[in-house]
């Protein structure tokens, strides 16, 4: 499960990722945050790369990373891995948190954070309580609404910086009437949490109990997956995109155009009309004989990419090569490509 925790500039989202964890991922008043970190079950931290490796990071590298400044040209689709030993991640693999840049600061970084957040299962919406119910948010909310049909709770931080319980009653007020119509039945409708990540004075009890629950309660987990699953594919349905049989189109080659079901069994792409069932004729540029394999996984509702060795490599959409070999997981409607961007592959279902 990928749980997003996203919302505005500075509203506290990495501070309170480092109360959760027990991480220092960096948090500064004025620089912000501009990758993707995911904080997964496992140590050390890494980055990971358009050609698909991972690299170690030292401590100082990856912060000087998340904040931009060693190179602040770095590719959007390069991320960060840290990794994080504690239960709230549940078993190695089960669940995954993405700290997420600010929405609404700049394009470029509300872009990151969206397309994260169409891979993500879960949001957590962090407001600031001092700031809260500013009508421009209210895009906001729709937007992850729709996207991940209703899977979202709120978190309004800052509550150590509210004048008096006046104040804070005004707030409770307001959240609860602006978000009581979000939400859904498995996750609540303006499900609310109270948090403070204060460097002084800090409270999430609140957050801690919500993940914890979730961490511990894997029907819980696997409802919210489901929910999240049968948007996406309305979601793609919406564009026009598919329905029912998980298959993949390619672009070019042979079958240029048209969508190959998959079923339960493995398709090959290639130039070799013995061993592969998508087929490119001999001489395309970027294309082996064997080039690489895929396969629906229908207990992860994911289709499973590897690549055959090739010798020009297979590349994910956002450019990262594959490691040869090892398995890659693509969401509904992630595509990849063999070689060279011309023979693009797009993933999605067809009816049957
Ligand atoms: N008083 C108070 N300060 C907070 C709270 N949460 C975060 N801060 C401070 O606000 C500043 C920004 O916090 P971050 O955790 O970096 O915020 P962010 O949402 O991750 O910021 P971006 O990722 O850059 O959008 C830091 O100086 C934090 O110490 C809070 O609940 N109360
Ligand atoms: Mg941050």
């Amino acid at each position: 499960m990928r749980i997003a925790v996203c919302g505005k500039f500075k509203s506290g989202k990495t501070s309170l990722l480092n109360l959760l964890f027990g991480l220092e991922l960096p948090v500064q008043a004025v620089t912000a945050t501009r990758l993707v970190t995911r904080i997964i079950k496992g140590n050390g931290s890494y980055m990971e790369t358009e050609d698909g490796t991972r690299t170690k990071l030292a401590t100082d590298e990856r912060n000087q990373l998340i904040l931009g400044e060693n190179n602040p040209g770095q590719s959007p689709s390069a991320g960060i891995v840290v990794g994080c030993d504690s239960p709230l991640l549940g078993e190695a693999g089960e669940m995954e948190f993405w700290d997420t840049p600010g929405l609404e600061d700049t394009a470029e970084l509300t872009e990151i954070t969206m397309h994260a957040l169409e891979r993500c299962d879960l949001a957590i919406l962090v407001f600031d309580a001092n700031k809260f119910g500013s009508w421009c948010e209210k895009m906001t909310l729709e937007n992850l609404q729709d996207l991940l049909g209703g899977n979202v709770v709120y978190v309004i931080n800052r509550i150590d910086l509210l004048n008096s319980e006046e104040d804070f009653m005004h707030v409770k007020r307001s959240a609860n009437y602006l978000l009581k119509e979000y939400g859904n039945e498995v996750v609540g409708h303006g499900h609310i949490l109270y948090t403070s990540a204060s460097p002084e004075k800090s409270d999430i009890s609140m957050l801690y109990a919500f993940v914890s629950k979730l961490a511990g309660d894997g029907t819980l987990r696997q409802a919210l997956c489901d929910i999240a699953w049968e948007r996406r594919m309305e979601n793609l349905r919406k564009k026009g995109v598919l329905l029912k049989k998980p298959a993949a189109c390619p672009l070019s080659g042979q079958q240029a155009g048209t969508a190959v079901v998959l079923d339960d069994r493995q398709i090959c792409f290639g130039r070799d009309p013995v061993q592969c069932q998508v087929l490119y004729q001999d001489g395309t540029p970027g294309v082996s004989r064997v080039h690489c394999t895929l396969v629906w996984h229908a207990g992860r509702r994911e289709f499973v990419l590897a690549d055959m060795n090739s010798s020009y490599g297979t590349y994910l959409d956002n450019g990262m090569r594959l490691i040869p070999g090892k398995l890659y997981f693509l969401k509904m409607g992630e595509g990849f490509y063999l070689g060279d961007v011309n023979n693009k592959v797009l993933t999605g279902s067809i009816r049957a």
